[in-house]
């Protein structure tokens, strides 16, 4: 499969987050593109730089204060202080129920939180610049799908860190802009009248819900670790259905964590007939692989086997189809698992 690989990815190198209150290593790491990449090669998909420059994109997508705030960040967090370059800035306090939004504050670490979700999204030198190429990776692949080439049915932007959680105008679970909105929103600039985004990632795309749940012209529907218990927690919940002309054009399937990869394929089901139904020009598809069994911060039960089946069940929805990586933190198998989804498309 023709895949747009983001070279750029390892200048995105944070060092640790925080995790049961502790400071630790990231599991958001260089080493997992690598592993797709490696795979991808081993097994003789071609690798593309990215060739669409998506800042216009950016801008249907995402606020000007937010994309403004994340270009800024890095070289301002410099500027505070000296010794910046080897510290992470971090939010410490979130503009919640009663406080104001509309106002940007001045302080650097206020328009942090102001512009995250959480305390979960580590950045670095290099963090703009790699994200704002991993949207770039998203929008080229839609842009092949959209040329029409004969013959290209599916094509897979392998970019980190991945976007899902991002909204319109915020950061989270290591996600700075959303690729798979890109890859939608260059589908439907380019012609599509209605394109479905499928969201198998193990988190909610909360970002992603959130960008589109007043249209109808972009369907999203995820099956994910039920947020009462899982991250995101906010969002996910089986009764948010779209509002406004996006009312019923919303659908989410949160499963218990520790449910079997039989009760995870039962909801994919359900996923590919609302999509099948919803009678869509093209499809994305928010590629997380960290429903794998070991995954170390996730709870379902896939085998790598199951990545092809799940291949095979997306590409039998006859769909042409952007592949975004998301999630997925078992580095070593990563690859594996990612290019198991992309050849049980083709081969279907
Ligand atoms: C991003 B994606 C572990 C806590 C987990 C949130 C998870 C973000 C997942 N330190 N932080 O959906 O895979
Ligand atoms: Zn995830």
């Amino acid at each position: 499969m023709i895949t747009f690989f983001n070279d750029q990815h390892p200048a995105h190198a944070p060092q640790h987050e925080f995790y049961r209150g502790e400071r630790v290593p990231c599991f958001e790491t260089p080493a997992r593109a690598e592993h797709v990449k490696a795979s991808l090669l081993a097994r003789g998909h071609a690798l593309r730089a990215p060739d669409v420059d998506s800042r216009a994109l950016l801008g249907q997508i995402h606020s000007a204060r937010y994309l403004h705030f994340l270009e800024h960040a890095w070289p301002r967090w410099l500027a505070l202080e000296a010794g910046n370059e080897s510290r992470q800035p971090f939010p410490s306090v979130w503009p919640v129920r009663t406080l104001r939004s509309d106002v940007e504050p001045v302080n650097f670490i206020a328009q942090l939180g102001l512009y995250s979700m959480d305390n979960g999204t580590p950045m670095s030198a290099g963090s703009w610049a790699v994200a704002k190429a991993g949207a770039d990776a998203a929008a080229s692949a839609a842009a092949v799908l959209s040329a029409g080439t004969a013959g290209v049915r599916g094509v897979f932007s392998c970019t980190r860190p991945p976007g899902h959680h991002a909204g319109a105008d915020f950061m989270g679970g290591y996600c700075f802009l959303n690729n798979a909105a890109v890859a939608a929103q260059t589908l439907r600039n380019a012609g599509a009248k209605r394109v479905a985004v499928l969201d198998v990632d193990y988190h909610h795309g909360n970002g992603t819900q959130s960008i589109f749940y007043d249209r109808a012209d972009v369907l999203f529907v995820s099956l994910h670790g039920d947020p009462l218990t899982e991250y995101p927690f906010y969002l996910g919940h089986a009764d948010e259905t779209g509002e406004g002309e996006g009312a019923g054009f919303n659908l989410n399937l949160p499963l218990a964590a520790g449910c079997t990869a039989a009760q995870w394929f039962e909801a994919l089901e359900v996923a590919c007939q609302r999509i099948a139904g919803y009678g869509g020009d093209a499809l994305v598809v928010s590629l997380g692989l960290d429903t794998f069994a070991e995954d170390p911060i996730s709870k379902f039960a896939l085998l790598a086997s199951d990545f092809s089946r799940l291949g095979e069940r997306i590409g039998q929805l006859g769909l042409p189809t952007v592949f975004v990586l998301e999630g997925g933190y078992a580095a070593a198998e990563l690859g594996t698992n990612a290019v198991n989804v992309i050849e049980g498309f083709e081969g279907c």
